[in-house]
C-alpha cells in the first residue's frame, strides 16, 4: 500500500498518515479527520509512540467491561474506518458488539461508503444506516444513532469522539470507552474508560485482552472494570508526555 521503507525511523507514523490521505481519497474520511490526525500524531510523538502501562490497563479493563455487557457497540467514524478497519471488525467479534458507523460531520454517502468498507474487511452487519434513535441533548445530525445499535446499548467504544457527544452518551448512562491521544481532551475526561492510545495500538489491544479474557467469569470481570481506576490512567498519561522519558526519533 505504499512505498515508505521499513526501516525509516518513523515508518508507523508515515503509514498512518498515507491510510488517512486514502481514506479521504475513497471518500471515508472527512477533511477535518486529516487535521485530527495531526493533533493525534503530536501526542502520540510526545508519549513516545507507544502502549503505556497506564493504557494496557485501560485496554484491559474495556476488554472486561465489553464482555460483561448486555448489548456493546463500537462507534466508527471516518478516521477509525480507514486506520483500523480490519482490527475493528476483529474487536465486534471477539466480544460480540454491534459495528455502527456514527458520523461527527454526518453525510449519508459517507456513512455508507464506511459501512461498505467495512463489509470489506469482514463485518456481518453494520448499523447507522437507519437512524431512527437519538443521543438526547444534541442538535438531530450530530446525535442520530440506530434504535437497535448506540441508543440501546450499554456500553459504547468511541474513538476520537467529540466531547460534547462523549458527554451526551454519558449522561444516557452508559458505560463508555473512549480511545484519544490527548489526555486533557474533554471526551477521555468524560469516559468511564479513557485509553490514552492511538487507536492503531489500542483497537487490537482491547482484542487481545479480550480473547485472554474469554473464559473468566462476569464477577471476575466486574472486579477488572471497577478496580480500573480513569483519573490514574489520565493523570500517567500527562505525567509521561510531561517527563518525555523517551527517544525522540524526528
Ligand atoms: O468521520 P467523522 O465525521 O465522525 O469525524 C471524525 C473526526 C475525528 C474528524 C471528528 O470527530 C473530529 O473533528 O475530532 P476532533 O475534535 O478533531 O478530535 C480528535 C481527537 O482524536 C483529538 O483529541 C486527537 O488527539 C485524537 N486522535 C487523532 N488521531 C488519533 C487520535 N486518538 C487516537 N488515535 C489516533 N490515531
Amino acid at each position: 500500500e505504499t512505498e515508505i521503507p521499513e526501516d525509516h525511523p518513523r515508518y508507523a507514523s508515515l503509514v498512518t498518515r498515507h491510510r488517512i490521505e486514502a481514506g479521504v481519497e475513497q471518500g471515508i474520511t472527512s477533511k477535518q479527520g486529516l487535521i485530527a490526525q495531526g493533533r493525534g500524531e503530536a501526542f502520540d510523538y510526545l508519549l513516545g509512540e507507544r502502549t503505556l502501562p497506564s493504557a494496557d490497563a485501560a485496554a484491559r479493563a474495556a476488554a472486561a467491561a465489553l464482555l460483561a455487557a448486555d448489548h456493546p457497540a463500537l462507534s466508527v467514524n471516518g478516521n477509525v474506518a480507514a486506520l483500523a478497519p480490519a482490527e475493528t471488525v476483529d474487536l465486534a467479534a471477539a466480544v460480540d458488539a454491534d459495528l455502527e458507523v456514527n458520523l461527527f460531520n454526518h453525510t449519508d454517502e459517507r456513512v455508507r461508503r464506511i459501512a461498505d468498507h467495512l463489509r470489506g474487511h469482514g463485518a456481518d452487519e453494520v448499523k447507522g444506516l437507519v437512524g431512527d434513535g437519538e443521543i438526547p441533548g444534541l442538535e438531530h445530525a450530530r446525535g442520530t444513532v440506530d434504535a437497535d445499535g448506540i441508543e440501546s446499548a450499554d456500553v459504547v467504544v468511541v474513538p476520537l469522539e467529540d466531547g460534547d457527544r462523549a458527554a451526551a452518551l454519558d449522561a444516557m448512562g452508559k458505560t463508555e470507552i473512549v480511545i484519544d491521544l490527548n489526555p486533557g481532551s474533554r471526551s477521555p475526561r468524560t469516559a468511564d474508560i479513557p485509553i490514552i492510545d492511538n487507536l492503531i495500538r489500542a483497537v487490537p489491544n482491547v482484542t487481545t485482552h479480550a480473547r485472554d479474557l474469554a473464559d473468566v467469569s462476569p464477577a471476575d470481570l466486574r472486579t477488572i472494570v471497577d478496580s480500573f481506576d480513569a483519573e490514574e490512567a489520565l493523570t500517567e498519561a500527562e505525567a509521561a508526555i510531561r517527563e518525555g522519558e523517551f527517544e525522540r526519533s524526528a
